[in-house]
C-alpha cells in the first residue's frame, strides 16, 4: 500500500541544494543566495495516483501535478526553466521520478521516514537531499 504524502510540509534541513543549484542546473549567483535561504513549503495533495505538488516560498512558487504511471512534458519555469520529460513511478514506497532533458541522471524521489517527507533531488553527479516536517 503506497504512502500518504498529503498535507503541508516546512522545510527543516537542506544538503547540497546551493551544489544543486549552482554546479548542476547553472542557477546565477543571485538568484542562487536567495535560493539557499528560503524557508520552503511543500503542500501535497494526493488522490490515489494523482498528486499535486506545490513549493511555496516568499521568493517564487512552484506546481507541478502529475498521475503515477503517465509520462508528462514539464517546464522547470522558475527554476531552471528547461524543458524535461518526466514519468513517475512507485519504487516500494518511493515516489520516484526520472527527468529527461538536457541534464542528466536527472529526476528526484519523496518517501517519508520517521514521520518526516524527505525529497531527494539528483542531477549529474550531485544529490541534495531536503528533510521536511508536518507543518499543524
Ligand atoms: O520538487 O521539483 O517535490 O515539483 C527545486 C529548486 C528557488 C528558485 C525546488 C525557488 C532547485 C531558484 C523544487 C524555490 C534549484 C533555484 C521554491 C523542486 C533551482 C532554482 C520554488 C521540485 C518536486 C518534488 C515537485
Amino acid at each position: 500500500m503506497p504512502a500518504n504524502f498529503s498535507g503541508k510540509w516546512i522545510l527543516e534541513t537542506s544538503d547540497k541544494f546551493e551544489d544543486l543549484s549552482i554546479l548542476a542546473l547553472d542557477i546565477d549567483f543571485a538568484t542562487r543566495k536567495i535560493a539557499i535561504s528560503l524557508s520552503q513549503t511543500k503542500v501535497v495533495s494526493q488522490d490515489g495516483d494523482k498528486f499535486d505538488f506545490k513549493t511555496l516560498s516568499t521568493f517564487r512558487n512552484y506546481e507541478l501535478a502529475f498521475t503515477v504511471g503517465v509520462e508528462f512534458d514539464e517546464c522547470t519555469k522558475g527554476l531552471d526553466n528547461r524543458n524535461i520529460k518526466c514519468l513517475v513511478t512507485w519504487e516500494g514506497d518511493k515516489l520516484v521520478c526520472t527527468q529527461k532533458g538536457e541534464k542528466a541522471n536527472r529526476g528526484w524521489k519523496h518517501w517519508i521516514e520517521g514521520g518526516k517527507l524527505y525529497l531527494e533531488l539528483t542531477c549529474e553527479n550531485v544529490v541534495c537531499v531536503q528533510v521536511f516536517k508536518r507543518k499543524e
